[in-house]
């Protein structure tokens, strides 16, 4: 049933000055004109009026006035969902919002489902998907940059990117099979070099996308920190340091953390998840060793490690072992303990690692300060900028960006490996498949239902 009209409560839950019940769907102006009345209680003719006027007048069930309102009529094609839809503002109280819904529910409108004025929006063909999730996002955007982002997409830059992108895969494609119709007139001996360069290109440009849509989404969804080091290096200490009390046990003894430990802190407006993991060593004990495959578990998903050394200790094998995993990741390594005689030096741990030193002491509260402004560094400054660089804002986009890179690569190793044309031709199509996927040109229909029940009423 896509063709119904529908009705919902279109502002917050609560107490306000103005509340406002939309409808959308073929009989919206019809519904609105059967409980409208003016003043003196004469029908207003609300189908008769233009589009984008405002009427004033007030609501009734049957006999009985419920409220003064306006109504605001936007006729097809040119509203919200595309269909015909009013928009009934009334006082904002919960109470006579909740009863003057009643009464559209009651002359030819149903309840809409969260978030299915915009999926109308999106099936009508107003809005792609970007634009649609980016509706979402305006509304529940936390902070001023995700807002500015959020609108951005709206205004449709990621589409108009990826339709970009898109139109130029097609074309190459197009190309390639002309010639492979009709190989007397086309010719495409030279032309491998030429499309080799653009779909560099567009690699190179695909990954600064992903790169910087990756930073934002640390802005909007905060970074997962795992702290890690050998048992005893202080890892519980800085996590307690961290938070600002005592939130996990910290003993002399070895092993002391088994489980995870998830605190979530602030920094100047980055969101940190820490992660107090277990000491890495060779253990006997069946839930200490559990406890040691979780952290690597955790190192894993990751955005930063923490790698915290005991440098009043010799480095031992598995230090050397975390070393080996932080060439893969964003990691800061931390010598902890200065306070006391260094065994292990800022010297012998740049032999191993390339990642950032830092000398601290967790127990003198030496360094801290450092830490952060690091973490700052990493994530925060210069490469986020508030211009108008597009980004992918959520996972879903992402994950469908990548793949379309992915592709790419494939029609790149394609060309140097001397592939034919024929099969160049599919990875180029993979990647515009999946470019479209990004947009919801492809999509599935569960894809978007999925997306669409995410939104709330009346959106
Ligand atoms: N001298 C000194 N001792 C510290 C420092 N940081 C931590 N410690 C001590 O080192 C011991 C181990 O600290 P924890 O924070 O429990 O170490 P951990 O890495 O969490 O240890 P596990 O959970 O067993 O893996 C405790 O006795 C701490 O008080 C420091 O900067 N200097
Ligand atoms: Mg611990």
């Amino acid at each position: 049933m896509e063709n119904d009209t529908i009705a919902a409560i279109a502002t917050p839950v609560g107490n306000s000055g103005l509340g406002v019940i939309r409808i959308s769907g073929a009989e919206a102006v019809k519904t609105a004109d059967r409980i409208i009345r003016s003043r003196s209680g004469s029908g207003l003719d609300l189908c008769k009026k233009p589009t984008h006027t405002a009427s004033y007048g007030f609501v009734y069930d049957g006999d009985e006035c419920i409220d003064e309102v306006m109504v605001l009529i936007f006729l097809s094609p040119k509203s919200y969902t595309r269909e015909n839809v009013v928009e009934i503002s009334c006082h904002g109280g919960m109470y006579v919002l909740g009863k003057v819904l009643s009464v559209v529910l009651k002359n030819g409108a149903r309840l809409a489902q969260p978030g299915e004025f915009t999926k109308r929006a999106f099936l009508n063909g107003r809005i792609d998907l970007t634009e649609a999730e980016a509706v979402m996002d305006i509304i529940s955007s936390e902070n001023e940059f995700s807002r500015k982002n959020s609108i951005s997409q709206l205004k449709g830059s990621v589409k108009d990117l990826i339709l970009d992108l898109r139109e130029k895969l097609l074309s190459e494609c197009a190309l390639i099979e002309a010639a492979l119709d009709d190989p007397e007139h086309y010719d495409l001996s030279d032309h491998m070099d030429i499309l080799h360069r653009k779909i560099v290109e567009m690699i190179n440009d695909a990954d600064k996308l992903i790169s910087s849509s990756k930073d934002v989404r640390f802005l909007k969804e905060g970074i997962r920190v795992a702290i890690t080091g050998r048992t005893n290096a202080g890892k519980s200490s800085l996590l307690n340091m961290l938070t600002g009390y005592d939130r996990a046990i910290v003993t002399d003894e070895e092993g002391t953390t088994r489980d995870v430990i998830e605190e979530k802190i602030s920094l100047d407006g980055l969101t940190l998840y820490l992660f107090d993991t277990a000491g890495i060593r060779r253990s006997d004990n069946e839930a200490e060793n559990l406890g040691i495959e979780k952290a690597y578990q955790y190192l894993e998903r990751a955005d930063l490690i923490l790698f915290m050394i005991d440098s009043s200790r010799e480095l031992d094998e598995n230090d050397l072992g975390i070393f080996e995993i932080i060439k893969e990741k964003q990691a800061i390594v931390l010598l902890n303990k200065s306070d006391l005689k260094a065994v292990t030096d800022i010297n012998t741990v740049k032999r191993h690692t390339d990642r950032k030193i830092l000398c601290i002491s967790v127990k003198e509260n030496d360094g801290i300060n450092e830490l952060k402004d690091s973490i700052r560094e990493l994530f925060n400054e210069g490469k986020i900028s508030d211009n108008n660089m597009i980004y992918l804002t959520n996972e879903r986009q992402l994950d469908a960006f990548t793949r379309a890179r992915d592709s790419l690569l494939l029609v790149k190793e394609g060309i140097e490996k001397g592939y034919t044309e024929d099969v160049l031709t599919v990875d180029i199509m993979d990647a515009y498949g999946h470019l479209g996927s990004v947009i919801g040109q492809s999509t599935e229909d569960d894809l978007a239902d999925r997306i669409f029940e995410d939104f709330c009423m009346g959106k």
